[in-house]
């Protein structure tokens, strides 16, 4: 445990006002942090004081709380920055979520760099999200879209990477960690084979940002995206990594107020980076509020956080090993993050998902926003549960009592 601090979940869970909560009067055990996780009461109160104390549009006038508020928003871009190694706060932009920045690049890079018979690399793993935008662009500007496959267990077939880089390859857009199998994608070395076919790299951080350590020099990608939500600050705040060189290369997304430099009735000139991305009022509050969240990450510390949650999943592996009519889904004993799928034969993902509500027991049922991977692994649905920092070992021990009655109840 080099450096590590063994954190306590049940004094972290009293910063989370949520759990005071029951649900059906049984205690809140919460298992969908993959797809939002719980907030803190700092980032609550700092949406709130913003609102009570400083509300006021940034950038447009010279009164105090306008300019209380722009000094507040643009520390959170400084914030973000220094979380993931980025060089400059100006290469952060914020945007509402992971899937709008995977957007931004779409459009504002792709729709006028990217010509038919360009290619651009995804893996079979993406969330929709990462898939859907190329699609679009695929079907606009006749590039052709080539898919990494996994093998039968869910890891990326790396053998097969060498045969789909080519200096065609423009852009190989891939996913950090699995939100359906948890697993943790060599993305520094397949960033290394793309750059050898002078290939640009944007990696999708929505999963692992809250989880692990990253340091986009290190990773040397030229595009990173997260969503404020899953790493404990508000919805509707995310945000774009972008090397300054590109971002600056690049064209706006959305065109209107506060992107611009000078406009005249023939035409207008863009603002500086980030501005130049962030049409329109933002959102203020969430900004300064993901700032917040990122305190609060830094404070714990997310390497005891990622010890913490190992200690976790290897409680829910041995527990869930009693339970041989569960199909777990991914590599066992790699790497990953939190997220176990499984499926019960014989029993609907969403009639688990809904006995264990019933005993307070939040989980995700259903594609996961994943099909390919999903039909890939040759299942339409699972259940899922993800694991974060304040989830404890007791809270596994009554989902695998549950579960127990769970295939009682349904007769399987
Ligand atoms: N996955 C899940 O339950 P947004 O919705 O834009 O904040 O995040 C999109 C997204 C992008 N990439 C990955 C790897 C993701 O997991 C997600 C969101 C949630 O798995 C909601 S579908």
């Amino acid at each position: 445990m080099n450096n590590l601090k063994r954190l306590d979940p049940y004094e972290i869970r009293k910063d989370f006002p949520i759990f005071e909560r029951k649900i059906r009067g049984k205690p809140l055990i919460y298992l969908d942090n993959a797809a939002t996780t719980q907030k803190p009461r700092s980032v609550i109160e700092s949406e709130k004081r913003f609102y009570e104390e400083i509300n006021a549009n940034i950038h447009r006038a010279v009164y105090t709380l306008s300019y209380e508020a722009t000094v507040l928003y643009e520390e959170a871009h400084k914030k973000v920055a220094d979380f993931i190694g980025a060089k400059s706060w100006r290469e952060i932009v914020f945007t509402r979520n992971a899937t709008e920045s995977i957007n931004l690049v779409a459009y504002g890079w792709g729709l006028r760099r990217l010509k038919e018979g360009d290619e651009v690399l995804l893996t079979i793993m993406e969330h929709h999200s990462n898939i859907v935008p190329w699609q679009m662009l695929r079907d606009l500007k006749g590039i052709t879209l080539r898919f990494l496959d996994v093998d039968s267990e869910g890891r990326l077939d790396l053998d097969k990477l060498p045969n789909l880089l080519s200096e065609k390859t423009k852009l190989v857009s891939i996913i950090h960690a699995s939100n359906v199998l948890g697993v943790i994608n060599p993305v520094k070395y397949i960033i290394n084979e793309a750059k050898k076919v002078g290939a640009l790299v944007l990696v999708d951080a929505a999963q692992s940002i809250p989880h692990i350590p990253i340091d986009v020099g290190d990773l040397g990608c030229d595009f990173l995206v997260a969503s404020g939500h899953k790493m404990l600050g508000p919805t509707g705040i995310g945000f774009l990594y972008g090397r300054s060189e590109l971002l600056d290369s690049m064209d706006p997304f959305l065109y209107g107020g506060d992107m611009i430099e000078t406009v005249t009735l023939d035409k207008a000139t863009w603002n500086e980076l980030p501005w130049k991305f962030e049409a329109g009022t933002p959102n203020i509050a969430g900004g300064i509020g993901l700032g917040v969240a990122i305190d609060y990450l830094n404070k714990i510390g997310l390497r005891n956080i990622a010890y913490m949650e190992k200690e976790l999943l290897d409680h829910a592996f041995a527990r869930f090993s009693d339970l041989p009519w569960i199909e777990v889904y991914g590599p066992k004993g790699d790497e990953r993050i939190g997220v176990i799928s499984f499926n019960i034969k014989g029993i609907h993902p969403h009639d688990i998902a809904g006995v264990l509500d019933e005993e307070g027991i939040a989980v995700r049922s259903g594609h996961h926003c994943a099909q390919p991977l999903m039909r890939r692994l040759g299942m339409d649905n699972a259940v899922r549960v993800s694991f974060y920092l304040y989830n404890t070992k007791e809270e596994v021990d009554r989902l695998v009592d549950v579960l127990r009655e769970v295939k009682r109840v349904f007769g399987v």
